[in-house]
């Protein structure tokens, strides 16, 4: 069966949403099989963001990312890669789809609340990057 990561980012963390979350995806159909609270290195973050790292924003995106407690999960269901993405919704809130985890509980186009590998590729890369932790 197919898996994606997901993180849940400090600001969502930090606003109390994980459970809130949490059922909006286990309500889509997907399998939460793992799931662990912890502060991401700046090490992890770099290398996870890597493809970022030209991006005038990177700075931003690493130190927020590290800025408090996230929660790291894997998520396990049927095409869960591209239907996790649309659950989320766009990347920026203001243009998310009414319903999607953006529209509902981000703050701002960097403090996202959410995080979903956006490729079989990306997916395959991030689990295992957060392998070590669970
Ligand atoms: P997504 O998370 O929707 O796949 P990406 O991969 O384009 O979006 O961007 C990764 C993360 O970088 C986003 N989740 C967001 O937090 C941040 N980001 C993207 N564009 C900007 C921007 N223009 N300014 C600040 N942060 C940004």
């Amino acid at each position: 069966m197919e898996k994606t990561l997901c993180i849940i980012k400090p600001d969502a963390v930090a606003n109390g949403f994980v459970e809130k979350i949490n059922e909006k995806i286990t309500s889509d159909g997907f399998e939460i099989i793992k799931s662990k609270k912890i502060l991401i290195s700046r090490e992890i973050a770099e290398n996870f963001y890597a493809e970022h790292s030209k991006r005038p924003f990177f700075r931003e995106l690493v130190d927020f990312i590290t800025s408090g407690e996230a929660v790291i999960q894997i998520l396990e269901g049927k095409n869960v890669i591209k239907g996790y993405r649309s659950l989320m919704g766009a990347t920026n809130p203001k243009e998310a789809d009414e319903g999607t985890l953006r529209a509902l509980f981000a703050e701002s186009l960097s403090k996202n609340a959410v995080h979903g590998s956006d490729s079989a590729e990306s997916a395959e890369r991030e689990l295992d990057i957060m392998s070590d932790i669970f």
